[in-house]
């Protein structure tokens, strides 16, 4: 069955959006196989964000993601990936369809909730990285 490692961002759990994060993607009938919340350092970001580097937003990026705990967690099912990422809704929150993740509570491109794998590869590195005890 087919996994996304998916982050609940700084920005949704300072404002008490666990709970209704995770129900966006049980009520699709995906499971929530994994769980932890994380302060992430500076040098663990940097590996997450590794392709970024560079970036003009970079280190906007990464001063964000490591400012309060996260919530990581692994989404386990058919599609999982692709279901994920509709279900969030678009990078820049203006541009995402109705009824996303992002539409409803981001509030920029920077700030926008929640990170999910975009690809298998990228879904297998972000799941060593994050829960190594897995492999
Ligand atoms: P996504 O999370 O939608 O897959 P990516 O992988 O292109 O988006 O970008 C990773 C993260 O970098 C985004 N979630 C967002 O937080 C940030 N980001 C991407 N593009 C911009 C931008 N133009 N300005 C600020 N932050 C950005």
């Amino acid at each position: 069955m087919e996994r996304s490692l998916v982050l609940i961002k700084p920005d949704a759990v300072e404002k008490n959006l666990i709970g209704k994060i995770i129900s966006f993607y049980e009520n699709e009938g995906l499971k929530i196989v994994e769980l932890r919340m994380q302060k992430v350092s500076e040098g663990f970001a940097s590996k997450h964000y590794a392709e970024h580097k560079g970036k003009s937003f970079y280190e906007e990026l990464i001063k964000f993601i490591t400012r309060s705990p996260l919530c990581a967690l692994v989404v386990e099912g058919e599609g999982a990936i692709q279901k994920v990422r509709k279900i969030n809704g678009a990078t820049n929150p203006e541009k995402a369809e109705e009824g996303t993740i992002r539409r409803l509570y981001a509030l920029d491109k920077s700030k926008n909730c929640v990170h999910s794998s975009d690809s298998t590869e990228s879904a297998i590195r972000e799941i060593n990285l994050w829960f190594p005890e897995l492999i």
